[in-house]
């Protein structure tokens, strides 16, 4: 089977390279046409503790990718896809091409941060099987044609849990009577085993969602607020104090919101600043370049989700705010 990524990000690159390493066709959907140009003659450079490998692999830019002409020439087999751009760059403009690009009956296993996403996906894409993917795997872009694997982690990935209201689908989600088996779905396990991915299959997504969120609406503000690393957090005064309080209201609003807590939710978050201190989170890297953060997607949605619940989020609101104010105006 061949596993098409659309974008050559961090994430992308590093299970693309992996995937491809592992003897599955990959083609990689850039936004840039020098990526695309770059990562079809020499393939994704990958570092890791194991040195240093190249993965060959196709690559086209997503715009050359989405030309409806192309598009009908398309083979009719259903095809799977992995979407590993960041939430700030699912835009109208790459809505429009994911509906020119993908048919009913692809599968589109989505592994965005935060929440919102995948019902606009849904919304946009009908009769695609929608699956939504958590994983913890770590990952640096060093330049356009290489990726370092800085830390080993899992995939969890299953049915997207999409919310009501969204446009109905047609796929196996746990939600929707009478499932579709999905033919694709063995042999992408295959692949991920083949390459050496630790990925389980979940019924559970929108659990494993909230749990991830819980973690990135705390680490992501404050580091992005204060300019400190994620190891610092929890040894940063004033950010300590706001680490826990702004912690304790999402976690609220969470459990209200259906996720299951274990008890162990606040040394997961003290355990994720360690296994990660040396790394600038994806935020306060957003910052650092100038470029528009996820915080619509990660505190503000959830500030959305308690309203919709009739509860309030302070903290959610006004850490938005600052880093909000952090972005560029236009960006
Ligand atoms: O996912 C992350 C991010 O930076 O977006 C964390 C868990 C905070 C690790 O850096």
């Amino acid at each position: 089977m061949k596993v098409n990524f659309i974008g050559g990000g961090a994430i992308g690159m590093l299970y693309g390279a992996m995937l491809s390493l592992g003897g599955t066709q990959v083609k990689m959907l850039t936004r840039t046409r020098q990526q695309a140009a770059k990562l079809a003659k020499d393939g994704i450079r990958l570092l890791s503790a194991e040195g240093e490998q190249m993965a060959l692999v196709e690559a086209t830019s997503m715009e050359e990718a989405a030309k409806p002409a192309l598009e009908r020439l398309r083979e009719h087999r259903a095809q799977w896809f992995i979407l590993t751009v960041k939430q700030t760059a699912l835009d109208e403009q790459l809505l429009r091409q994911l509906a020119v690009l993908l048919r009913p009956g692809d599968s589109l296993l989505c592994l965005q941060n935060g929440i919102g996403h995948l019902e606009r996906l849904a919304a946009a894409l009908p009769g695609v099987r929608l699956y939504a993917g958590v994983t913890s795997e770590g990952a640096r872009r060093e330049d356009i044609g290489t990726v370092s694997h800085t830390g080993r982690g899992e995939l969890y990935y299953g049915p997207a849990p999409v919310t009501a209201g969204a446009a109905r689908q047609e796929g196996p989600f746990d939600t929707e009577p009478g499932q579709k088996e999905d033919p694709l779905l063995e042999r992408w396990q295959q692949c991920v085993s083949d390459a050496g991915i630790p990925a389980f299959l979940s019924n559970d997504m929108r659990n494993r969602i909230y749990h991830k969120l819980l973690l990135n609406a705390v680490i992501n503000p404050l580091t992005a607020i204060y300019g400190i690393r994620n190891g610092e957090l929890p040894q940063h005064s004033q950010g300590r104090v706001l680490m826990e309080a702004l912690h304790g209201e999402n976690e609220a609003i969470l459990v209200r919101a259906g996720m299951e807590a274990t008890g162990g939710e606040w040394d997961r978050l003290l355990d994720v600043c360690r296994k990660t201190a040396l790394n600038t989170s994806s935020m306060l890297a957003d910052v650092q370049a100038g470029r528009k953060t996820e915080i619509g997607s990660i505190n503000r949605a959830v500030a959305g989700l308690a309203r919709q619940l009739g509860m309030e989020a302070p903290l959610n609101e006004a850490v938005a705010e600052m880093v909000n104010a952090l972005e560029p105006l236009n960006g």
